[in-house]
């Protein structure tokens, strides 16, 4: 589609965003924004960012803040499963809230376990009452793994016993678009790990509607509500990768985008935690870091109010955002270019390491060659249970 049919077809679904009554009396987010010292200015450069990562030309950054301005006119319903809610709180629980976390805290949350006030029956009521009332209308999000079919009694909700996998299966059937937020909701996440005791499965494996994957253990509090954005301005599903993640931010792999990468490139790596390589910010690989298997933009959008990452705070990515990371990543802090090496080339020899390989042919070869593929032939604890 060209620019311009693009810049008019999301300003005609603004509009009629627009056209919608807002949903509580709350103020609006704009005036919510100046109200906690957001400058219009801030406002903008923070727009400008997402238009940027939302691989969307420069000029589309009015639209952009528009949309975000229009968040509150659809209705969302966020459930809890099985999980550590850190997905709640990286985005929410912060001394100096971001914009995102702002808007956040003011879209019409109409159910969230975490956040409202009500609790016991009311809750449960809260939540049919919000399916009825904006049937076809509104966005689920779910956090956390689901405990499903003969284990679904692992996870209860409220007085009538009904399972989590029921209030999820509920509450997709209407929904208007329904977002996995973090790797527990899209994979399974840390429960799901072997030998997963309460057969936890992701929320894709409990509906037959299409789940937009936001994984990361946590995810950026960007990526979460960029994908919001992205659906406020299109109406639509995002491009997706195989694991159902929008490319916008899960396009490319942490090691592409990593700030160590010329020390990559250039041979130069921590031999273990606290050297001089360590001192001089050289590459994480030796020290297990999974940048070049995992997919994500955490370098771009970091944590802790955008301060640092897990690469730049002198440990490897563990590859949080990929599929049962907890059991195909580890051991956490060593390299695992013997099975990578292995399969991709295959005579290599099962112990090959990155030291027996040499620098050079890991510089030459780029370790990421189809990582997506090695990575499905790492040795997965799941399948010896088969
Ligand atoms: Fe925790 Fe969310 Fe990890 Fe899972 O995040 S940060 S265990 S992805 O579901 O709360
Ligand atoms: Fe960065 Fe890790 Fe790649 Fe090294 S291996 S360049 S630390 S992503
Ligand atoms: Fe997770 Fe790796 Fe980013 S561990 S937070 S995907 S750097």
């Amino acid at each position: 589609m060209k620019t311009t049919d693009l810049f008019s077809k999301l300003s005609k679904r603004l509009s009629s965003l627009e056209r919608l009554k807002k949903l509580d009396d709350k103020k609006s987010i704009p005036s919510i924004l100046e109200e906690k010292g957001v400058s219009r200015r801030d406002f903008m450069k923070w727009a400008g960012a997402m238009t940027a990562m939302l691989a969307l030309p420069a000029n589309f950054t009015p639209l952009v803040a528009k949309a975000a301005e229009l968040s509150d006119r659809l209705p969302i319903i966020w459930l809890h499963m099985a999980e550590c809610t850190g997905c709640s709180e990286s985005l929410l629980r912060t001394d100096a809230p971001t914009i995102d976390s702002l808007i956040f805290d003011y879209i019409s949350l109409e159910y969230h376990e975490t956040l409202m006030a009500a609790a016991g029956w009311q809750a449960e009521h809260n939540l049919e009452s919000a399916i009825e009332k904006y049937k076809g209308q509104y966005i689920l999000m779910v956090e956390g793994g689901i405990p499903a079919g003969e284990n679904s009694h692992f996870l209860t909700i409220g007085g009538h016993g009904k399972t989590g996998e029921q209030n999820a299966i509920d509450a997709s059937e209407n929904a208007a678009a329904i977002f996995a937020i973090g790797t527990c909701s899209s994979f399974g996440g840390v429960q799901a790990a072997f030998p997963n005791p309460t057969g936890t499965v992701a929320l894709s494996k409990v509906t037959d509607k299409t789940v937009i994957n936001v994984p990361g253990c946590p995810p950026s509090e960007k990526n979460i509500v960029g994908t919001l954005l992205h659906y406020l301005l299109y109406g639509t599903l995002p491009a997706l990768d195989v694991y159902n993640r929008p490319k916008w931010a899960y396009g490319l792999r942490i090691h592409d985008l990593c700030e160590r990468r010329g020390h990559f490139d250039a041979g130069e790596f921590v031999e273990e935690f606290g050297d001089e390589g360590a001192k001089k910010g050289y590459c994480l690989y030796k020290v297990g870091c999974k940048g070049p298997y995992t997919f994500n933009n955490c370098s771009k959008n970091k944590f802790n109010s955008h301060m640092s990452w897990p690469i730049q705070a002198g440990h490897g990515c563990i590859g949080c955002s990929e599929p049962d990371f907890w059991d195909t990543m580890g051991p956490f802090e060593e390299p695992v270019a013997d099975r990578l090496y292995n399969t991709v080339f295959g005579g290599l020899g099962a112990d090959a390491t990155a030291d027996r390989i040499g620098v050079g042919l890991l510089t030459v070869t780029g370790i990421g060659i189809a990582a997506h593929a090695a990575i499905s032939k790492f040795k997965n604890p799941k399948e010896d249970e088969e």
